[in-house]
């Protein structure tokens, strides 16, 4: 009986994930008693009427629950105007995050020309010339520093804009650009419209779930096309413009006999200074003379995105694996900044001697050393943090690292996509959409997004990515889906084997992988430019919501999903989230998001757990837009078979099966 129940508790954490080390690390938390969010997740359950967005909480009155007989909030609200209110809040709240995350890159930009961030300097000067060019900043005859300063103040100025049109909307295509017109969602300022979104959504404002829906687009195209591109732009011109890199993944990065420190969150400000700051020969002598060989670092969520694509840093793990990292008892600090960074880890660190450093005046922790990280003196302040982390490697204790890593390939921002298809002299997107229109590549599909512990960790993202490589459809991937792909070898060249023929023969004509990582949750918006670049290069119609592409967010989470699904959707790319809908328990609503948005900007919102059956209806729809765009019907037996080439159904494979060390 006792050893039926062990039996029964090991199949019950290898449901968890199909990471073979988040398997073992939750054994071995099971072991030691650690509570993580795996296992909480089993004991707290969601509320089930928050969950399908009939819950309105947003005056004092309530919480108002419309289950059963109440259909209405005290104040009268209906169910349709809660749940539209309750989505379109998120989505404005996701803006903000990404937004402000723009904000501090373009301040960090504004300081690092005027000289009062002197350990900063401008990287990628070509990008800066073509950023300047959008913003309508005069480049010719001025120097870096120059156009740099007009730059970051012209993106500063996006946020504060009253009226107009943000200045990045022009890069969208022209139809789209009408579409949002005539709609009236272009966004004004970025903070205005997400201020706007929170005034709507008070108690006693804005009351017609269509009318909120739009403004739950307007506030997310805020984010898309404008706080979020700044971003990615910015950093880009900070820290030079990603090209490709090989690199690896999972807890085998971490070090026995050196300083492990991970660095985790979301802004490369502070990430790109501690890499730099860890090979100073100083701080790397500190590390020897407390008996360690060196300084390791590796990185989890989008910090770790940002500076593997730059830098070549090691992926640790995407979010669910945060406290799991502690629990090797082989990190001697993790340094975070802000967003996906779990309460839980403090709690995790009190049992093992990891330090947790948060650095942002926007994000202090209850338990957690705080060193303020200020652009000023970055690397004062980058160097402090390394030797506290130094300081704690003699307090080590024992450590468990798990002996599986996976090689990758990283960093394929669309300048390199553009150059890897056309060369340095004729970049373009023609042979992209040649391959398309010919029906070897079928269709294109950005899979993005977070964990959720509600779902099987990195199950979907992996299964939708097999599947829709196996099809010939071609994958760009961001965020934890991107490390999850590194994790479990979906980031490798080998990987094409297992591409049906017409992807496959593409792939090894251009020299490239078919699964691209394009970086971090801001980094979306590269995959925006990408099908901005196909609709307008020709032969694919006019629009992005003509071209035979979708959207995936398998195992969302964050507030953050949800505006970059709402902002793939108002762009034209119908999509797909995984796990459940936040507006279940409203169908009017789920009609507006679907029918309704596919009649207003062409695209759809699908909140679909069954990732099955979204794989499959996504696949219908690259088929239908195909046919729409009078292409050839797509056949994959055109081309020479690849052994893989369908393999039947797609079973999930075994964890571990992936793992090639
Ligand atoms: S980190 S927002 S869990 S992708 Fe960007 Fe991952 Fe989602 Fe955070």
């Amino acid at each position: 009986m006792a050893e039926e129940k062990k039996g029964s508790a090991k199949e019950s954490i290898e449901s968890k994930s199909i990471d073979p080390v988040v398997v073992e690390m939750l054994e071995k938390a099971q072991a030691e008693g650690v509570s993580t969010i795996f296992s909480r997740s089993d004991e707290t359950k969601p509320c089930p009427i928050g969950h399908d967005g009939n819950c309105c909480k947003v005056c004092f009155m309530g919480p108002c629950r419309l289950v059963g007989k109440t259909t209405v909030g005290i104040c009268g609200a209906t169910k349709e105007t809660v749940a539209a209110r309750n989505l379109t809040r998120m989505s404005a709240a996701g803006s903000a995050s990404h937004s402000d995350h723009g904000r501090d890159m373009a301040h960090t930009l504004l300081a690092a020309a005027t000289g009062e961030a002197p350990d900063y300097g401008i990287k990628d000067d070509k990008k800066l010339r073509v950023v300047a060019h959008y913003l309508g900043v005069p480049e010719e005859g001025r120097s870096k520093e120059e156009v740099a300063i007009d730059v970051a103040k012209t993106a500063l100025s996006e946020f504060g804009r009253q009226d107009g049109e943000l200045i990045y909307v022009q890069r969208a295509p022209a139809r789209r650009q009408e579409i949002w017109r005539k709609l009236g969602i272009v966004p004004r300022g970025i903070d205005r419209e997400v201020v706007e979104t929170f005034h709507r959504t008070h108690m006693g404002n804005d009351q017609d779930a269509e009318h909120l829906l739009d403004q739950a687009m307007r506030v997310a195209l805020a984010d898309g096309w404008g706080g979020s591109m700044l971003s990615t732009d910015i950093s880009d011109i900070l820290f030079g413009t990603p090209g490709p890199v090989a690199a690896s993944a999972n807890f085998g990065t971490l070090r026995e006999d050196e300083v492990n420190i991970v660095i985790h969150g979301h802004e490369p400000s502070l990430s790109e200074i501690i890499v730099a700051a860890a090979s100073d020969p100083e701080i790397l002598d500190y590390a020897k003379s407390k008996g360690a060989k060196g300084i390791n670092l590796s990185g989890i969520c989008c910090t770790a995105n940002e500076v593997l694509m730059r830098q070549g840093v090691p992926l640790l793990g995407n979010f669910l694996a945060q406290e799991l990292a502690i629990l090797t008892g082989a990190v001697e600090a993790m340094v975070v900044d802000v967003q996906c960074i779990m309460q839980g880890i403090v709690a995790v660190a009190e049992d093992y001697h990891t330090k947790i450093i948060s650095t942002s005046r926007k994000a202090k922790i209850a338990g957690a050393m705080h060193i303020e990280f200020h652009e000023d003196k970055a690397m004062e302040i980058a160097k402090e943090i390394l030797r506290a982390a130094i300081d704690n490697y003699p307090n080590r204790g024992k450590v468990h690292i798990p002996d599986v890593q996976e090689r990758l390939i990283a960093g394929f921002s669309h300048e390199y996509i553009a150059y890897m298809l056309g060369g340095s002299l004729r970049e373009s997107f023609r042979p992209l959409n040649d391959a398309i229109m010919a029906g070897r590549i079928r269709g294109a599909a950005g899979v993005v997004g977070c964990n959720n512990a509600r779902a099987t960790h990195d199950v979907e993202h992996v299964d939708i990515v097999r599947e829709m490589i196996k099809n010939d459809v071609l994958v760009v991937t961001t965020g934890c889906d991107a490390i999850a792909c590194a994790k479990l070898g979906l980031l490798t060249p080998e990987i094409m084997e297992h591409c049906g023929p017409g992807l496959k023969e593409i792939c090894q004509t251009i020299g490239i992988p078919p699964v691209l990582h394009m970086g971090s949750c801001v980094d979306n918006t590269r995959i925006l430019t990408v099908v901005t670049q196909c609709a307008t290069e020709g032969g694919l119609g006019e629009d992005i919501s003509d071209l035979p592409v979708v959207g995936f967010a398998p195992e969302w989470m964050s507030e953050k999903a949800i505006s970059i699904g709402i902002y793939f959707v108002a762009s034209g790319v119908t999509t797909w989230m995984g796990v459940g809908s936040p507006v279940l328990g409203c169908p009017e609503v789920t009609k507006l998001i679907t029918d309704g948005w596919r009649e207003k900007v062409g695209a759809a919102l699908y909140f679909e757990p069954d990732h099955k059956k979204a794989v499959a209806e996504a696949i219908a729809h690259i088929d239908a837009k195909r046919k729409a765009l009078k292409l050839p019907d797509y056949d994959p037996t055109k081309y020479a078979r690849s052994e893989t080439y369908f393999p039947g159904d797609f079973a999930l494979e075994k964890h571990g099966a992936y793992s090639i060390r």
